[in-house]
């Protein structure tokens, strides 16, 4: 997978090269490009912003500077287009849906804007030519895209072929059956007072199995009980409903 991001603080996106994300670049299993929206200016100031049409506070990112950098980092001269991600609190939110859907692009781009966002008309102008998405992170603002970017790459990259140590931590992570996953322990046994679970030290594995099903579900019901009701008919069996 090849992965693009611009963004007027490329060193905001450092934190690609560390990690799980770093050993996904050093094993080419992902290749990334960070690109300085300045680098597509042309006056002395280098002027990526300028006052909102029709007043109000803030600024506004420049469609000319979005325009070229666009059409130069979304060409690759084979007829290739990315998949254009613009992150943006206005935006439909990112799941791990969105997460395992992108997984499978050959190429995204992201677009990360500052100030009080992107002028419309670059995300429509580039929704001539390829598939654009403007996605949230969450219920909150963030000051730019950046972090947001960071956030939805390290998603993706996880679940690509060959990045995760363990293929199936992937299968059993939260979301992936629509419930939060349940607690988990390691050794000693007993620490400050406190016992593992004696079911996961039975080696009676459909009981863990049963156990950590009626964990899952009972921390979803407390946590975020509204994953519940959204969990397709049928989901639940007749022993999940006495949970
Ligand atoms: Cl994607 N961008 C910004 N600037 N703020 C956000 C966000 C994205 N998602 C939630 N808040």
């Amino acid at each position: 997978m090849r992965i693009d991001v611009i963004t007027i603080f490329p060193d905001y996106l450092n934190p690609l090269r560390e990690a799980l994300l770093g050993k996904a670049i050093q094993r080419e299993r992902i290749a990334v490009g960070v690109h300085d929206l300045r680098n597509w200016t042309h006056d002395v100031h280098r002027a990526v912003d300028d006052s909102p049409y029709g007043g109000g506070p803030g600024m506004v990112m420049k469609p000319d500077v979005w325009g070229e950098a666009l059409d130069e980092i979304c060409g690759d001269g084979t007829g290739q287009v990315p998949r254009l991600v613009v992150p943006t609190p206005a935006g439909r939110p990112f799941t791990q849906r969105t997460a395992v859907r992108w997984s499978q692009e050959p190429w995204l781009v992201f677009a990360c804007g500052r100030y009080e966002g992107i002028d419309q008309r670059v995300i429509t102008d580039a929704a001539r030519r390829m598939p654009v998405e403007e996605v949230s992170i969450g219920d909150y603002v963030l000051v730019g895209g950046e972090v947001a970017a960071l956030t939805m790459i390290e998603a993706v990259v996880r679940l690509l072929p060959g990045v995760l140590g363990n293929p199936a931590s992937a299968e059993q992570d939260s979301f992936s059956d629509g419930l939060l996953e349940g607690p988990c322990y390691t050794r000693p046994e007993v620490w400050r007072d406190q016992p593992v679970p004696e079911v996961l030290r039975s080696g009676n594995h459909a009981a863990i199995a049963r156990w950590r099903r009626d964990q899952s579900l009972e921390r979803t019901w407390r946590r975020r009980p509204e994953l519940i009701e959204a969990l397709p008919e049928g989901t639940l069996d007749a022993r999940d409903r006495e949970v």
